[in-house]
This record gives structure tokens, C-alpha cells and sequence, in this order.
């Protein structure tokens, strides 16, 4: 038999306390010969052996239940879509659910709860999913690569096939765990062979793909390429209002869904960064998606159409035309125009998933569109999977967010949740950050990232320390004290990076194409959008009533919020103001003395979590150490090089001393 070469992640379960234990399963209302079923009784099986005794065994004669303990499962409608309720007792335990999909997460809520400590009478847990939709997109490239991937090779594809195999289902056994139940294959920007994945060329493996999901309860969508009707049915155009492209797509999509029954959906990049889209012929983003979501709706399918949509070939010289304002101008006037099978799904910022951006002016600011989150769990802006970056804590922040769209339910979470407008067509979506790396995510840490993304898509009421907490717990079962250092590394990590790179709000001054290091001009002069407008006296983006207008498109409360310097929160301030660098911050400190103080600081932190980590080397396994401690030292590089260049171009450019007198080159 072949060694398994990747890991277990946060399933590798360890045993919690010894205990000499059969179940004798019984079934109310579910069937074992339902797939989602017998997954989760094997899941059980696997996981409690593990945890509590050798060889749980599992059985279904309640003749014969003697000694045993019970694990009743039972369908009943008081349990909503998804959702579980679990109660132990000195019998056994109690699952109720009203589907399949609820079993499953039952059953993993189970086995989460006793790995973290519970023991299985004391567990007592009723819940109901936060977001209908809680998805993955991968942005896998059929020849194996991964556009923004930091640890290895596609799983998926490589030399333009599709690949199955155990780690396939692994990898679906992890996403039910944590409650994914949606999954889109391919990158985005669809090019070359990932065209024709919804030809015949590929429907065989994406049907075993699709079953391999659908046994977790997840369904496949893919990412589709606009121009498809161009490049893959010799039309000589993609307008979507043509009649010919219409019952183009009409017998494709038919084709599709013959063979993939269970597909959920496209995912659709249109108008962005060189992609094709409706623009070209004069047509809006809603006659784009709509026509999609028309010819989809027989089968049940959905479109979900991103709003990644902005000019790419801007003139830096252009003060007036701003990246930041492009989603919402596209889309908002379009506001209760899109088909109720579309989904928009809005990056949480109105940039680019950098370390620190105001919420989307988008989310919530449509009333009447289904609409979704998109975050990146892949640490494109955030280190690579080399910086230590927990991102939890700022998905957090963006579903908290105060959009004001209304009197009640107007937080990010109530409007992704479908609570805003009561839509069922809503959730979250995360840019995933695997690969074929033994590990799954490079960096072992960065599973916290994958980890917490699932957990909080399901309970939006989880903060940042207690997902953190469970991760640790269920990845490496440390002592008391060493589960606090690391969930403390873990804590304060985003801040830490945050330091060390772009201040403020401002973002990028990052590496040209490749996102990683300092380049702090980099981007200055390009054609893409991203300015820091540093001059001898000062930085940052006028994005006020006298600037961009930016900040106007946010509701009267934080419009007014962000337009003023003195009320706009510290952290952004860069994003919307150009600052001097002589003006003074709440903390007293001089705009400039802050960069300086906050880029020192950064580095040492740095060094200060790499110490960390090397406090519990007794305690983490051998391979796993080794690979964090590695990317702690390349860290604290990064965080050098940053400090050095970032300081020291603040420096040039104003000619203003640290008052503690530093190195600065
Ligand atoms: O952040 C940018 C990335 C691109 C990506 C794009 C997107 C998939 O640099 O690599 O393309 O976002 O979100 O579509």
C-alpha cells in the first residue's frame, strides 16, 4: 500500500481519554444507504476510535444494545436546513438534524467538541448554519499551477487532466468538516483547457468529482469563460443579448447538465483584467449574468457573477478616476435588475484583499440583489504562507461592519446571511489556499486560516480566539500553557504583519506582479490603480467630497464617518485622506514618527513570534516545527527589508529624523 503523503490536518484526531466504548446507531427517519449518511457514520466510527478507544464499533441491532451506548440520529423538521442538534446523556447521544447535510455536521460538531475537551455526555449544542452558501473557489489552473497558490500544485488538475484520487476525498472529508458546501475547481480566469470543462472532453471525471462532493454533501460549480460561445463554438461573438448566443448557451448548458445533474452553479470573471465580458458589446454586467442565470434556471443552477470589475489600464497622472470606486459604480445603479438566481459575490474591500481596507461600499449598499462575500484565505497580500498572518480577525471586522442600509440586520453578516432582505441565495466565499504540499497550506499555520474561514462561514458568532482555540486543539492537542502562546501568535499576527508593511490603510507598495516584499514605488507609476501619492510633504488618497468621492458612496452615517479625518478611524486613514506628514495622530505621535516607531516595531514582533514558536518545539511534531521555524526566519527577512525600505524612502522623501535617532539608511 502506498504511504498517505499528505496530512490530516485538524481530523488527525488524538485520544482525549481512554474509554472502552461500542455505539449502536440508530436511525430515525435517515438511511444508511444515503451516501452524506454513511459518511458521517463512518466519520463517527473513525473519530471517536480514534479519540476514546481503539475500535469504536458501530452497530445497528438494538437487540442487542446491552452495555453499548446509543447514537440516536433523528430527522425532524424543528432542526433548520443544515443545522444540528446534539445532546449527550448517560445513554449516548442525541442528533437531530433535518437532512443529510445536518447529520454530517452533527456528527463532526460531535467529534469537534469531545477533541476539544468535552466528554460526550456533557456535549449540548443546537445550531443552525449563519450562511446558506459556504464556499471555496480555487484558483487552479488546469496545467497544475495556481494563480496566488503558496504551497504546491494543484490537487485537482495537472497536464490539463483531472486528477481523482484518496486525497480527493480527504480533501472533501476536511470542507464538511468545518461546513463547506460549495466548491468551484478552477481559477477564475478562465483560459486553454479550462474552457472545455464543460465539454466532453472532461464530463467523466467531473461526474466522479461531483459524486466524491456530493457523498460530503457539496456541490461542484466551475468557473466559466464568457467567451465561451467564441472559443469553444467557433461564433464570432459572446454578446449576450444575440439570439445566437443565447441558444448557444441553451443547448450547452443543456449538454452540462445531463451529464453533471448536481452542478450548482458558474462562477463568472467578466470585464476584469483582461477577461471578456458584456462591456465589449455595449451591454451592462446584469444583461451578462442575467442571460447566464436565464438559460441555467431550468436546471436549478445559480450564477454567481463577481464584482471584481475595474479599469486595469488606468493613467497614474489621473487623479480623478479611482480603483476603489469602480465595483460599486458598475453595479450599484444595476441595484434589483439581476435575476434571483444571481448571486453577486463582492470582495470584502473595494480594492484587493490587502492587510487593511474599508469595508465594500457594495455590501449592503444593493438592497434588492442576492449578495455573497468573497475573502482570500490565500495569503496573496498577507505573507505569502511565509508570514505568520492569522486573517481571521479581519473577516471578523468586515461581518461586523455597520453598513447602515437599515434600521435593523444591517451588519455585512446580515446582508452575506440572506437576514437583510431574507434572500436564501447568500453567504461567503473565500479564495482558498491549498495545494499539493504534504501539509495542504505551505505554512502548518496557515490550515488556522482554512480552518477558521469554514467555522465562521457557519457561526458568524465564533469570534477569532475561540476558532483559533479549536484549531490548536484539534491540530496539534498542546498543553495549557503552549495553546495560549499560540493562539496568541496567532492573535496578534495580522497586526504584526500590518506594521512591517503599508501603514494606515494605504496597502500595496508591495513587489510588482508577485505580491510579496517591499517595492514601495512599485506600483506607483503603473497602469493599475493602486497609488500611495507620497510627495515631500505628505501621502495618501484624497478619497473625500474633494477628492474621488469615494467615501460618498457609503450611507450618510459613515460616509460623514470616513470624509473627516479627525472621525475617519485611524487605521484608514490613509485609504481616504492625503495626510502630512507633520500631522499629529490620537496618539500624539507625528504621522511620519508613527511610520518609523510602527515599522521598527513590526520587525521585533516578528522576531518576537519566531521566539515564540521556538518555545514549543517539545511540543509540535518534528516536521511540522522545522517547516513554520524556516518560514519564521524568512519572515523576519521580510520584515527587515520592509522596515529598511520603507523607513528609509519616508525618510528621503521628507527629509524629517526619527526622534530616537535609529538606523535609517
Ligand atoms: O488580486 C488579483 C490577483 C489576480 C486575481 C484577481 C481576481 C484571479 O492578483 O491574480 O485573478 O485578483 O480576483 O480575479
Amino acid at each position: 500500500m502506498k504511504t498517505q503523503t499528505w496530512s490530516r490536518l485538524w481530523l488527525d484526531y488524538h485520544k482525549v481519554y481512554e474509554e472502552n466504548k461500542s455505539y449502536k446507531i440508530q436511525l430515525l427517519g435517515f438511511s444508511e444507504k444515503d451516501r452524506v449518511i454513511a459518511n458521517a457514520l463512518s466519520e463517527f466510527k473513525t473519530g471517536m476510535s480514534a479519540l476514546i478507544s481503539d475500535d469504536v464499533l458501530l452497530s445497528s441491532d438494538m437487540d442487542d444494545a446491552g452495555g453499548a451506548s446509543i447514537l440516536k440520529i433523528v430527522m425532524t423538521d424543528s432542526v433548520p436546513t443544515q443545522g444540528y442538534s446534539i445532546k449527550g446523556s448517560s445513554e449516548g447521544i442525541l442528533l437531530e438534524a433535518s437532512d443529510a447535510n445536518g447529520v454530517l455536521y452533527g456528527v463532526f460538531a460531535i467529534l469537534r467538541a469531545i477533541a476539544c475537551g468535552k466528554r460526550p455526555e456533557e456535549l449540548h449544542e443546537t445550531l443552525a448554519p449563519s450562511n446558506p452558501l459556504r464556499m471555496m473557489n480555487h484558483w487552479d489552473n488546469m496545467d497544475g499551477s495556481i494563480e496566488r497558490g503558496y504551497s504546491g500544485n494543484s490537487f485537482f488538475f495537472e497536464d490539463d487532466e483531472i486528477v481523482i484520487n484518496d486525497r480527493t476525498r480527504d480533501y472533501a472529508r476536511f470542507m464538511a468538516s468545518i461546513g463547506i458546501n460549495g466548491i468551484v475547481i478552477n481559477n477564475v480566469n478562465v483560459k486553454g483547457a479550462a474552457s472545455y470543462l464543460i465539454t466532453d472532453r472532461y464530463f467523466d471525471r467531473l461526474s466522479e468529482l461531483s459524486g466524491i462532493f456530493e457523498d460530503y454533501g457539496i456541490r461542484l460549480f466551475l468557473s466559466l469563460n464568457f467567451a465561451s460561445p467564441i472559443e469553444i463554438g467557433g461564433m464570432d461573438t459572446c454578446d449576450p443579448l444575440d439570439k445566437g448566443v443565447i441558444s448557444w448557451w441553451e443547448k450547452k448548458t443543456d449538454e452540462v447538465y445531463k451529464r453533471l445533474p448536481k452542478l450548482g452553479g458558474f462562477l463568472v470573471k467578466a470585464d476584469s483584467e483582461g477577461r471578456p465580458g458584456p462591456f465589449t458589446y455595449g451591454r451592462t454586467q446584469a444583461d451578462g449574468a442575467n442571460m447566464l442565470a436565464d438559460v441555467i434556471k431550468p436546471y436549478g443552477g445559480i450564477i454567481i457573477w463577481r464584482c471584481f470589475v475595474y479599469n486595469c489600464t488606468q493613467d497614474w497622472r489621473d487623479k480623478k478616476t479611482d480603483r476603489a470606486r469602480a465595483g460599486y459604480d458598475y453595479f450599484k445603479e444595476l441595484d434589483g435588475s439581476y435575476h434571483d438566481n444571481v448571486i453577486l459575490q463582492i470582495k470584502n474591500g473595494p480594492m484587493d484583499f490587502q492587510i487593511r481596507e474599508p469595508v465594500s461600499p457594495l455590501l449592503g449598499g444593493l438592497k434588492h440583489t442576492n449578495q455573497m462575500l468573497e475573502v482570500q484565505i490565500a495569503q496573496e497580500y498577507t505573507g505569502h504562507q511565509i508570514d505568520l498572518c492569522y486573517l481571521i480577525p479581519l473577516y471578523k471586522e468586515v461581518l461586523d461592519f455597520r453598513t447602515h442600509c437599515c434600521a435593523d440586520n444591517d451588519t455585512v453578516a446580515d446582508v452575506v446571511s440572506g437576514r437583510m432582505m431574507g434572500n436564501r441565495l447568500a453567504g461567503m466565499a473565500a479564495v482558498i489556499n491549498t495545494g499539493d504540499d504534504m501539509n495542504w497550506t505551505g505554512n502548518d499555520l496557515a490550515a488556522a486560516n482554512l480552518y477558521g474561514f469554514g467555522r465562521l462561514a457557519f457561526d458568524t458568532t465564533l469570534t477569532a480566539k475561540e476558532i483559533a482555540i479549536e484549531w490548536i486543539r484539534m491540530t496539534f492537542a498542546l498543553p495549557r500553557n503552549e495553546e495560549e502562546v499560540l493562539c496568541k501568535m496567532l492573535l496578534r499576527s495580522r497586526g504584526v504583519y500590518e506594521k512591517y508593511t503599508s501603514p494606515l490603510g494605504i496597502g500595496w507598495m508591495v513587489t510588482p506582479n508577485g505580491h510579496y516584499g517591499p517595492s514601495i514605488d512599485g506600483y506607483e507609476y503603473s497602469r493599475w490603480g493602486t497609488y500611495h501619492r507620497a510627495d515631500h510633504l505628505g501621502i495618501g488618497v484624497d478619497r473625500t467630497d474633494k477628492g474621488t468621492g469615494y467615501a460618498q458612496q457609503y450611507y450618510e452615517e459613515n460616509a460623514a464617518m470616513y470624509n473627516d479625518p479627525e472621525s475617519c478611524p485611524e487605521e484608514l486613514l490613509l485609504f481616504f485622506h492625503h495626510i502630512p506628514y507633520t500631522f499629529r495622530l490620537k496618539s500624539g505621535k507625528t504621522l511620519i514618527q508613527h511610520f518609523y516607531d510602527s515599522h521598527f516595531e513590526g520587525e521585533e514582533e516578528a522576531e518576537g513570534l519566531a521566539r515564540d514558536w521556538e518555545s514549543l518545539e517539545e511540543f509540535i511534531p518534528k516536521e511540522a516545527y522545522e517547516r513554520v521555524k524556516e518560514r519564521f526566519s524568512l519572515q523576519i527577512d521580510n520584515a527587515r527589508e520592509w522596515r529598511d525600505q520603507f523607513n528609509s524612502y519616508f525618510f528621503r522623501k521628507s527629509g524629517i529624523a526619527d526622534e530616537k535617532g535609529r538606523t535609517i539608511y
